[in-house]
């Protein structure tokens, strides 16, 4: 989306006026010295060229953006993107869908599963959820070399009754890129650099508004210190163990699997503004 989409120019104008006003505060109050002021505008421009730039603004801002947007919300809560997400993901073939994967991907597999409605509860079918999570190594496929292109990366659809469901496995908590400029700043802060175990996923349709979500499980490590600062309540889903070759086999799965459901629920667009 272009910035003149998503604000129009006299939002644009009155916004960048009052963060200049702000920005130009801090640097008085704070006594900024013109070699740090070159020190800052230096790290931004090394995360640009080391592909950080995403990375180095997410960690620090997207959530509160996100909170922003959810005070209000009637639909599911909207989580943070991360720079990871891609466009054009495979698409899957229902009805039980399977994430693109290694023959021999590790990590615990994970059914994932839950239905999308509106905000009545009617159910949606036809609804594009576009998934994407790291590998049992924290690695995101198409960012992270040596992992198959678009590796645990898929769009899938709901079925008739607005449910689905999709065969994948358990992310681990994931330590983002430590070496790069965005490393730097937080090992400057004294902060570590791991976030809980997530999936990330994004979901469109006709009539809707695209919503960006993430969830988490519950009893993971790191939920209560995310370095993105992003958990949220609502998207910390129980994990259920299903240690039963009977239901392993149901699901296609040759060993035990943890069972994650979630239900989202999408908000109408509005008729007013222009379509997309
Ligand atoms: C991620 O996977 C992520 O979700 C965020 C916010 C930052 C770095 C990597
Ligand atoms: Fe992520």
């Amino acid at each position: 989306m272009t910035h003149i989409e998503v604000a129009g120019a006299d939002r644009i104008r009155t916004v960048v006026e009052d963060l200049e006003r702000v920005l130009l505060d801090f640097v008085r109050t704070r006594g900024i010295t013109h070699a740090q002021y070159r020190a800052a505008t230096d790290l931004i421009i090394e995360s640009v060229k080391a592909g950080e730039e995403s990375l180095l603004f997410d960690v620090f801002f997207e959530a509160e953006a996100t909170d922003v947007g959810n005070a209000g919300r009637e639909g599911s809560p909207e989580a943070i993107e991360g720079p990871f997400y891609l466009e054009n993901a495979p698409q899957l073939q229902g009805p039980v869908n399977v994430m693109p994967q290694r023959p021999d991907e590790r990590g615990v597999p994970l059914l994932f599963r839950g239905t999308v409605t509106d905000v009545d509860g009617r159910p949606l079918p036809g609804i594009e959820l576009d998934l994407w999570h790291a590998d049992a190594d924290g690695l995101y496929s198409n960012i992270h070399p040596g992992i198959p292109d678009w590796n645990l990366r898929g769009r899938f659809t709901t079925d008739g009754d607005g449910a689905f469901q999709v065969r994948t496995i358990l992310p681990p908590p994931y330590e983002i890129p430590k070496d790069g400029p965005t490393g730097r700043v937080l090992r400057a802060l004294g902060r570590h650099f791991f976030r809980p175990a997530h999936l990330h996923v994004k979901l469109r349709g006709a009539g809707f508004e695209e919503m960006t979500s993430q969830l988490y499980f519950e009893g993971g490590d790191y939920l209560e210190d995310d370095v993105a600062g992003a958990v949220r309540d609502g998207l910390v889903i129980p994990l259920v163990t299903v240690d039963d070759p009977a239901r392993s086999t149901e699901h296609g799965f040759d060993r035990p699997f943890v069972d994650a459901r979630y239900d989202f629920v999408l908000e109408r667009r509005a008729n007013t503004s222009a379509s997309a």
